[in-house]
């Protein structure tokens, strides 16, 4: 049960127990890009994983549809304070991208169609935690929201969640991507409200 505030009325309160510290709940689904939206056509698109001994894998449209996918129903939370909860999408988990490709990296470069990049902990990719989704309600993932396909790690600010994604880069050494050398934080718990670096 949710914690209920009298005199607020309204499918999604605000005393939700799954609501992480300092976010509000959105109701609509705010668009965030730092620039803007490319135009990115499945013809021709290309998404690969490479290692840091350059061990590649790469699947066209085509061909990432094919993989195994799942529907999962996660909460998501944008350091600009809006969460919203039980949003549904399907994807490919990242394990299965990573599939039998050997490697002892410890972090990801996230790389987007655009240039957008984030970094992560490659152990916070893995074990279910985080797909390429394209599917968001049921429909094709649209243009603004990152399609056709972005990265989904909803456990860490949506930030870490790249649009327009084409790409993981594993690594050995855990370089800053384009919000972090900006002064966010590295890791971007949202339950420590790790929004900038040094929180
Ligand atoms: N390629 C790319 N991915 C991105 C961003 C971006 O500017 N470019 N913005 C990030 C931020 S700050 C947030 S909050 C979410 C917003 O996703 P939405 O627009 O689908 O809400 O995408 C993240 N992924
Ligand atoms: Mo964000």
């Amino acid at each position: 049960m949710g914690v209920v505030t009298p005199g607020f009325t309204g499918r999604a309160r605000s005393g939700d127990p799954r609501l992480p510290p300092g976010q509000y709940l959105a109701q609509d689904f705010p668009v965030l890009s730092a620039g803007p939206t490319p135009r990115v056509r499945t013809e021709g698109w290309e998404f690969t994983v490479v290692t840091e001994s350059g061990e590649k894998r790469a699947w066209s449209w085509r061909e990432l549809l094919a993989l195994p996918s799942e529907k999962f129903t996660v909460d998501i939370h944008c350091v600009t304070q809006w969460s919203k909860l039980d949003t549904r999408w399907r994807g490919v988990r990242v394990e299965t991208l990573i599939g039998d490709l050997t490697t002892s990296a410890d972090y990801v470069m996230a790389r987007s169609y655009g240039g957008y990049t984030t970094n992560l902990p490659l152990a916070d990719l893995l074990d279910g935690q985080a797909w390429v989704a394209y599917e968001y309600n049921g429909k094709p993932l649209t243009p603004e929201h990152g399609g056709p396909a972005r990265l989904l790690v909803p456990h860490l600010y949506f930030w870490k969640s790249a649009k327009w994604v084409r790409g993981l880069q594993l690594t050995t050494k855990d370089d800053p991507g384009f919000w972090e050398t900006a002064g966010y934080h590295d890791y971007g718990d949202p339950w420590r409200e790790q929004r900038y670096q040094g929180d």
